[in-house]
């Protein structure tokens, strides 16, 4: 069973998130997305979420290409989720591309083009017009 991993804040859930995921869980048979805690958005990502980490879980859980959902709580775990849930492939969208090679010593690095358009910062723009 081919596992993959990917990384992300996914607050107002939207096509943009679904296309990743989409796409992620297309390059394995078990897709674990590690969602960031509404601690680490404050602190470490300078991020205040519409919706608490219990709500975008829910969210992500009742996709039916998302296998499970975890926390993420700091910018260190990767290298130890992936070990831990046997990784095979860490997925990103392109704006992060690099930024996480180093994790090419344990599983396939892998970033993928991002959905033009659409992103939370504009649907909160859009909504404020
Ligand atoms: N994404 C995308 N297209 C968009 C918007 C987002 O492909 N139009 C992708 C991003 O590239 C990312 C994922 O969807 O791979 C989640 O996006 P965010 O919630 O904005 O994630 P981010 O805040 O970048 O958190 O440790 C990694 C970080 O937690 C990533």
């Amino acid at each position: 069973m081919r596992k993959v991993i990917t990384y992300g804040t996914f607050d107002l859930l939207h096509y943009g998130h679904i296309n990743l995921l989409k796409r992620a869980k297309d390059l394995g048979d078990y897709l674990v997305v590690a969602l960031s805690t509404d601690e680490f958005n404050l602190n470490s990502k300078n991020k205040k979420c519409y919706f608490s980490y219990e709500e975008r879980k829910k969210m992500l859980e009742s996709i039916r290409f998302v296998d499970l959902v975890i926390p993420e709580e700091n910018w260190e775990q990767k290298a130890s989720d992936v070990k831990e849930f046997k990784i095979d492939t860490f997925v990103m969208g392109d704006d992060w591309a690099g930024k996480f090679d180093f994790l090419k010593e344990y599983c396939d690095v892998v970033y993928l083009p991002r959905t033009p358009e659409i992103s939370t910062t504009q649907i909160k723009q859009d909504l404020k017009k």
